[in-house]
C-alpha cells in the first residue's frame, strides 16, 4: 500500500479515536458536574423567591408600624411560624422571646432525629419538654437510673404519673416529688369515670347494658363484654348469642 495513504488512514484514525473518548469523557462529566435547570422552571423558582422575599418585607413592616415592642414580638412571632423559617427569629426585639422562637424549631429536630442528649443544650422553656417527650415513653422507673440527679427526677415524675394514670391507680401519685404534677395526677384518676374490671366499658356503661361492672366477661363465653357490645355484635349476656350450638368465641371464627 501506498505510504501517503498508509499516513492518511491512520490520522484519520487517530482523530475518530481522540473525538470518541472525548465525547465518552463528557457524556460521563455531565450529569454528575452540571445539572442544567429547565430555564423556564428556574425563572419560575426566582419569581416565586422574590415574590416571598417582597411579601415577608411588607409583612415585618407592617410589624414596625406603631406597634409597642410586645405586639412587634408577637406580629414578627406570627410571621416567622406561618413561614416555619428559624433564621427570622432575628427580627424579634425580645432577647427571651426570641431564645424561645429559636428553639422551637431546635427541639422538633431533635425529637425527629430521637437524640435526649441534645435536650440539655436547650436554655428555655422547651429543655423539658424536650425530655419529657423521651421521658413519657419510658415503661418503668427503671429506665431513668442512669441520667443526672434533676432529669432523674423530672423523668420518675412523669413515668409515674403515666403509670398512675394507666392503671388509675392514685397511690402510685404518691411517688411523683413534683407537688404541682402529683396534685394533677390524683385529680385526673379520681374525676376518671371508674371501670372496676377493667374491660374498657366504664361501671355507668356496664350498669346500662346490663353487663356485671366486675367481671370483664359477665356470660363467661371467653369474650369481653366491651369485645362482644363494640368488636363482635354478639350478646354479652348469652354464651351463644345465635343459639346453633357455636358458643360466640368460636363463632366469630365461623363467620
Ligand atoms: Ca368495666
Ligand atoms: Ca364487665
Ligand atoms: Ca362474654
Ligand atoms: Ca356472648
Amino acid at each position: 500500500m501506498n505510504k501517503k495513504y498508509i499516513i492518511i488512514i491512520s490520522t484519520v484514525l487517530l482523530i475518530s479515536l481522540s473525538l470518541g473518548l472525548f465525547m465518552l469523557a463528557q457524556s460521563k462529566i455531565k450529569p454528575t458536574s452540571i445539572v442544567q435547570e429547565d430555564p423556564i422552571i428556574a425563572q419560575s423558582r426566582l419569581d416565586y423567591e422574590k415574590i416571598r422575599e417582597v411579601k415577608l418585607a411588607q409583612d415585618f413592616d407592617k410589624c414596625n408600624q406603631g406597634l409597642t415592642e410586645i405586639k412587634h414580638d408577637e406580629c414578627v412571632s406570627k410571621i416567622v411560624m406561618s413561614v416555619s423559617d428559624p433564621v427570622l427569629c432575628d427580627k424579634i426585639i425580645d432577647e427571651a422571646k426570641k431564645s424561645l422562637c429559636t428553639e422551637s424549631f431546635v427541639v422538633n429536630n431533635i425529637i425527629s432525629e430521637n437524640n435526649i442528649s441534645k435536650c440539655s443544650s436547650l436554655k428555655t422553656s422547651f429543655n423539658e419538654l424536650c425530655f419529657d417527650n423521651f421521658f413519657k415513653e419510658y415503661k418503668g422507673v427503671d429506665e431513668c437510673v442512669s441520667l443526672e440527679s434533676r432529669e432523674k427526677q423530672r423523668c420518675g415524675d412523669v413515668v409515674n404519673n403515666k403509670n398512675a394514670i394507666l392503671k388509675s391507680d392514685i397511690s402510685i401519685c404518691d411517688n411523683v416529688v413534683d407537688n404541682n404534677l402529683k396534685n394533677d395526677c390524683k385529680n385526673i384518676i379520681e374525676t376518671k369515670p371508674k371501670d372496676a374490671d377493667g374491660d374498657n366499658l366504664t361501671d355507668q356503661e356496664e350498669n346500662s347494658y346490663g353487663t356485671n361492672p366486675t367481671n370483664s366477661d359477665t356470660d363467661g363465653d371467653g369474650l369481653s363484654d366491651y369485645d362482644e357490645i363494640f368488636k363482635y355484635n354478639t350478646n354479652p349476656l348469652k354464651k351463644d348469642t345465635k343459639g346453633n350450638g357455636y358458643g360466640d368465641a368460636i363463632q366469630k371464627n365461623i363467620k
